[in-house]
Protein backbone atom coordinates (compact mmCIF):
# COMPACT_ATOMS: atom_id res chain seq x y z
CA UNK A 1 0.00 0.00 0.00
CA UNK A 2 1.25 3.31 -0.51
CA UNK A 3 2.45 6.02 1.65
CA UNK A 4 0.27 8.66 0.56
CA UNK A 5 -2.98 6.73 0.96
CA UNK A 6 -5.62 8.24 3.03
CA UNK A 7 -7.13 6.07 6.16
CA UNK A 8 -10.73 6.32 4.23
CA UNK A 9 -9.13 4.60 1.15
CA UNK A 10 -7.67 1.48 3.66
CA UNK A 11 -11.00 1.32 5.15
CA UNK A 12 -12.24 0.73 1.79
CA UNK A 13 -10.00 -1.77 0.84
CA UNK A 14 -10.35 -3.90 3.86
CA UNK A 15 -14.22 -3.98 2.72
CA UNK A 16 -14.00 -5.19 -0.85
CA UNK A 17 -11.17 -7.88 0.80
CA UNK A 18 -13.90 -8.82 2.95
CA UNK A 19 -16.84 -8.31 0.63
CA UNK A 20 -15.54 -8.80 -3.21
CA UNK A 21 -18.95 -8.20 -4.57
CA UNK A 22 -19.38 -4.81 -3.29
CA UNK A 23 -23.06 -5.71 -2.39
CA UNK A 24 -24.09 -4.89 1.17
CA UNK A 25 -24.64 -7.98 3.49
CA UNK A 26 -28.36 -8.64 3.67
CA UNK A 27 -28.09 -10.32 6.86
CA UNK A 28 -27.36 -7.79 9.34
CA UNK A 29 -30.12 -6.08 12.09
CA UNK A 30 -29.41 -3.30 10.36
CA UNK A 31 -30.27 -4.09 6.83
CA UNK A 32 -32.92 -5.64 7.45
CA UNK A 33 -34.97 -2.78 9.59
CA UNK A 34 -34.10 -0.70 6.51
CA UNK A 35 -35.62 -3.18 4.47
CA UNK A 36 -38.31 -3.72 6.33
CA UNK A 37 -39.75 -0.03 5.55
CA UNK A 38 -38.67 0.07 1.99
CA UNK A 39 -40.50 -3.39 1.06
CA UNK A 40 -43.58 -1.94 2.87
CA UNK A 41 -43.15 1.33 0.45
CA UNK A 42 -42.95 -1.06 -2.59
CA UNK A 43 -45.81 -3.48 -1.24
CA UNK A 44 -48.19 -0.93 -1.00
CA UNK A 45 -46.92 1.51 -3.88
CA UNK A 46 -48.05 -1.96 -5.98
CA UNK A 47 -50.96 -2.19 -4.24
CA UNK A 48 -52.27 1.12 -4.62
CA UNK A 49 -51.39 1.32 -7.89
CA UNK A 50 -53.59 -1.88 -8.76
CA UNK A 51 -56.71 0.53 -6.99
CA UNK A 52 -55.64 3.32 -8.67
CA UNK A 53 -55.84 1.43 -12.36
CA UNK A 54 -58.87 -0.29 -11.59
CA UNK A 55 -60.30 3.44 -10.22
CA UNK A 56 -59.04 5.13 -13.74
CA UNK A 57 -60.78 3.14 -15.64
CA UNK A 58 -64.53 3.62 -13.99
CA UNK A 59 -63.04 7.68 -15.78
CA UNK A 60 -62.19 6.08 -18.74
CA UNK A 61 -64.44 2.61 -19.46
CA UNK A 62 -63.86 2.45 -23.34
CA UNK A 63 -60.01 1.86 -22.24
CA UNK A 64 -61.39 -0.20 -18.86
CA UNK A 65 -60.09 -3.68 -20.03
CA UNK A 66 -56.31 -2.08 -20.89
CA UNK A 67 -56.57 -0.69 -17.82
CA UNK A 68 -57.67 -3.96 -16.10
CA UNK A 69 -54.78 -6.07 -17.83
CA UNK A 70 -52.27 -2.94 -16.26
CA UNK A 71 -53.62 -3.58 -12.40
CA UNK A 72 -53.37 -7.27 -12.66
CA UNK A 73 -49.43 -6.67 -13.49
CA UNK A 74 -49.21 -4.23 -10.08
CA UNK A 75 -51.19 -6.97 -7.96
CA UNK A 76 -48.04 -9.48 -9.31
CA UNK A 77 -45.18 -6.66 -8.24
CA UNK A 78 -46.76 -6.76 -5.11
CA UNK A 79 -47.13 -10.29 -5.02
CA UNK A 80 -43.25 -10.46 -5.88
CA UNK A 81 -41.67 -7.83 -3.60
CA UNK A 82 -43.69 -9.70 -0.68
CA UNK A 83 -41.59 -12.70 -1.73
CA UNK A 84 -38.39 -10.63 -1.80
CA UNK A 85 -38.83 -9.66 2.15
CA UNK A 86 -39.87 -13.10 3.07
CA UNK A 87 -36.90 -14.43 1.71
CA UNK A 88 -34.72 -12.52 3.22
CA UNK A 89 -36.95 -13.19 6.38
CA UNK A 90 -38.01 -9.34 6.55
CA UNK A 91 -41.37 -8.68 8.09
CA UNK A 92 -42.61 -5.66 6.17
CA UNK A 93 -43.72 -2.49 8.10
CA UNK A 94 -46.94 -1.41 6.40
CA UNK A 95 -48.44 0.68 8.76
CA UNK A 96 -45.41 2.81 7.66
CA UNK A 97 -45.69 1.80 4.00
CA UNK A 98 -49.25 3.41 4.26
CA UNK A 99 -48.38 6.29 5.77
CA UNK A 100 -45.76 7.42 3.16
CA UNK A 101 -48.01 7.12 0.32
CA UNK A 102 -50.79 8.90 2.48
CA UNK A 103 -50.61 12.43 1.05
CA UNK A 104 -50.54 11.08 -2.41
CA UNK A 105 -53.19 8.90 -2.24
CA UNK A 106 -55.31 11.96 -1.04
CA UNK A 107 -55.05 13.77 -4.16
CA UNK A 108 -55.64 10.84 -6.40
CA UNK A 109 -58.73 10.27 -4.28
CA UNK A 110 -59.83 13.83 -4.61
CA UNK A 111 -58.74 14.11 -8.25
CA UNK A 112 -60.98 11.07 -8.85
CA UNK A 113 -64.16 11.91 -6.80
CA UNK A 114 -64.06 15.34 -9.32
CA UNK A 115 -63.37 13.16 -12.48
CA UNK A 116 -60.19 14.79 -13.34
CA UNK A 117 -58.97 12.01 -15.51
CA UNK A 118 -55.63 13.98 -16.34
CA UNK A 119 -55.01 14.10 -12.79
CA UNK A 120 -55.42 10.58 -11.89
CA UNK A 121 -53.61 9.80 -14.57
CA UNK A 122 -50.27 12.42 -14.02
CA UNK A 123 -50.44 11.09 -9.92
CA UNK A 124 -50.15 7.29 -10.86
CA UNK A 125 -48.82 6.76 -14.59
CA UNK A 126 -46.45 9.48 -14.85
CA UNK A 127 -45.26 10.06 -10.93
CA UNK A 128 -45.29 7.36 -9.42
CA UNK A 129 -44.33 5.20 -12.17
CA UNK A 130 -41.09 7.06 -13.06
CA UNK A 131 -40.25 7.11 -9.26
CA UNK A 132 -40.80 3.38 -9.26
CA UNK A 133 -38.51 3.03 -12.40
CA UNK A 134 -36.03 5.07 -10.81
CA UNK A 135 -36.10 3.24 -7.66
CA UNK A 136 -36.20 -0.33 -9.32
CA UNK A 137 -33.27 1.06 -11.69
CA UNK A 138 -30.71 1.65 -8.94
CA UNK A 139 -31.82 -1.09 -6.47
CA UNK A 140 -31.22 -3.82 -8.97
CA UNK A 141 -27.17 -2.68 -8.95
CA UNK A 142 -27.23 -3.75 -5.24
CA UNK A 143 -30.36 -5.98 -5.09
CA UNK A 144 -29.61 -9.85 -3.38
CA UNK A 145 -30.03 -12.25 -6.26
CA UNK A 146 -33.73 -13.35 -5.96
CA UNK A 147 -34.82 -9.61 -5.52
CA UNK A 148 -32.86 -8.45 -8.39
CA UNK A 149 -34.09 -11.34 -10.66
CA UNK A 150 -37.81 -10.27 -9.37
CA UNK A 151 -37.41 -6.33 -9.98
CA UNK A 152 -36.14 -6.74 -13.69
CA UNK A 153 -39.01 -8.43 -14.87
CA UNK A 154 -41.03 -5.49 -12.67
CA UNK A 155 -39.26 -2.71 -13.87
CA UNK A 156 -40.15 -3.75 -17.86
CA UNK A 157 -44.00 -3.67 -17.19
CA UNK A 158 -43.67 -0.35 -15.31
CA UNK A 159 -42.25 1.10 -18.48
CA UNK A 160 -45.60 0.04 -20.14
CA UNK A 161 -47.58 1.73 -17.80
CA UNK A 162 -45.55 4.75 -17.72
CA UNK A 163 -46.38 4.45 -21.20
CA UNK A 164 -49.84 4.23 -21.23
CA UNK A 165 -49.96 7.52 -19.33
CA UNK A 166 -48.21 8.96 -21.62
CA UNK A 167 -50.04 8.08 -24.73
CA UNK A 168 -53.27 9.19 -23.01
CA UNK A 169 -52.02 12.92 -22.06
CA UNK A 170 -50.23 13.29 -25.35
CA UNK A 171 -53.66 12.54 -27.29
CA UNK A 172 -55.37 14.77 -24.87
CA UNK A 173 -53.00 17.77 -23.88
CA UNK A 174 -54.54 20.62 -25.94
CA UNK A 175 -57.57 20.43 -22.94
CA UNK A 176 -55.69 19.22 -19.94
CA UNK A 177 -52.58 21.25 -20.04
CA UNK A 178 -53.69 23.46 -17.55
CA UNK A 179 -54.93 20.70 -15.09
CA UNK A 180 -51.70 19.10 -16.01
CA UNK A 181 -49.66 21.96 -14.53
CA UNK A 182 -51.63 22.24 -11.85
CA UNK A 183 -51.26 18.45 -11.09
CA UNK A 184 -47.64 19.01 -11.25
CA UNK A 185 -47.21 21.74 -9.32
CA UNK A 186 -49.14 20.25 -6.15
CA UNK A 187 -48.29 16.50 -6.56
CA UNK A 188 -44.00 16.59 -7.69
CA UNK A 189 -43.26 18.33 -4.42
CA UNK A 190 -44.85 14.86 -2.82
CA UNK A 191 -42.46 12.85 -4.59
CA UNK A 192 -39.41 15.19 -3.21
CA UNK A 193 -40.22 15.03 0.01
CA UNK A 194 -40.68 11.10 -0.07
CA UNK A 195 -37.50 10.76 -1.35
CA UNK A 196 -36.04 12.38 0.90
CA UNK A 197 -38.01 10.65 3.60
CA UNK A 198 -36.56 7.11 2.06
CA UNK A 199 -33.39 8.49 1.49
CA UNK A 200 -31.58 7.20 4.95
CA UNK A 201 -33.12 3.56 4.75
CA UNK A 202 -32.20 3.46 1.00
CA UNK A 203 -28.40 4.28 2.05
CA UNK A 204 -28.73 1.42 3.77
CA UNK A 205 -29.47 -0.30 1.01
CA UNK A 206 -26.00 1.16 -0.67
CA UNK A 207 -28.66 3.12 -2.43
CA UNK A 208 -27.71 6.55 -3.31
CA UNK A 209 -29.93 9.57 -3.37
CA UNK A 210 -28.07 11.92 -5.52
CA UNK A 211 -28.63 8.46 -8.06
CA UNK A 212 -32.10 8.03 -7.25
CA UNK A 213 -32.89 11.69 -7.95
CA UNK A 214 -30.87 11.32 -11.25
CA UNK A 215 -32.45 8.45 -12.16
CA UNK A 216 -36.03 10.06 -11.34
CA UNK A 217 -35.45 13.33 -13.47
CA UNK A 218 -34.70 11.36 -16.58
CA UNK A 219 -38.08 9.35 -16.50
CA UNK A 220 -39.78 12.27 -15.19
CA UNK A 221 -38.60 14.73 -18.36
CA UNK A 222 -38.74 11.85 -20.94
CA UNK A 223 -42.35 11.39 -20.36
CA UNK A 224 -43.04 14.99 -20.26
CA UNK A 225 -41.19 15.15 -23.79
CA UNK A 226 -42.92 11.92 -25.11
CA UNK A 227 -46.19 14.00 -24.02
CA UNK A 228 -45.60 16.96 -26.18
CA UNK A 229 -44.83 19.39 -23.75
CA UNK A 230 -41.50 21.68 -24.68
CA UNK A 231 -38.43 22.28 -22.80
CA UNK A 232 -39.85 25.08 -21.80
CA UNK A 233 -42.57 23.97 -20.05
CA UNK A 234 -40.53 21.15 -18.69
CA UNK A 235 -37.97 23.01 -17.18
CA UNK A 236 -40.77 25.15 -15.49
CA UNK A 237 -42.62 21.90 -14.50
CA UNK A 238 -39.17 20.56 -13.07
CA UNK A 239 -38.83 24.02 -11.23
CA UNK A 240 -41.46 23.00 -8.91
CA UNK A 241 -39.82 20.52 -6.65
CA UNK A 242 -37.63 23.09 -5.93
CA UNK A 243 -40.19 24.79 -3.91
C1 LIG B 1 -46.26 1.13 -9.39
O1 LIG B 1 -46.10 0.26 -10.40
C2 LIG B 1 -45.20 1.02 -8.40
C3 LIG B 1 -45.32 1.87 -7.21
C4 LIG B 1 -44.24 1.66 -6.22
C5 LIG B 1 -43.42 2.87 -5.90
C6 LIG B 1 -42.28 2.55 -5.07
C7 LIG B 1 -41.24 3.61 -4.92
C8 LIG B 1 -40.15 3.10 -4.06
C9 LIG B 1 -39.15 4.07 -3.58
C10 LIG B 1 -38.22 3.55 -2.52
C11 LIG B 1 -36.97 2.82 -2.90
C12 LIG B 1 -37.22 1.38 -3.21
C13 LIG B 1 -36.13 0.50 -3.60
C14 LIG B 1 -36.62 -0.80 -4.18
C15 LIG B 1 -36.66 -1.87 -3.17
C16 LIG B 1 -37.45 -3.07 -3.52
FE1 LIG C 1 -45.75 -2.02 -10.43
FE1 LIG D 1 -46.78 0.25 -12.49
Amino acid sequence: MSALASPEIDILEANKAENPSGLPDFTTTEYKDAYSRINAIVIEGEKEAYDNYISIGTLIPENADELKKLAVMEMKHMKGFTACGRNLGVKADMIFGKKFFSRLHGNFQEALKEGNIATCLFIQAILIEAFAISAYHVYIRVADPFAKKITEGVVKDEYLHLNYGEQWLKANLETCKKELMQANKTNLPLIKSMLDEVANDAETLQMDKEELMEEFMIAYQDSLLEMGLDNREIARMALAAMV
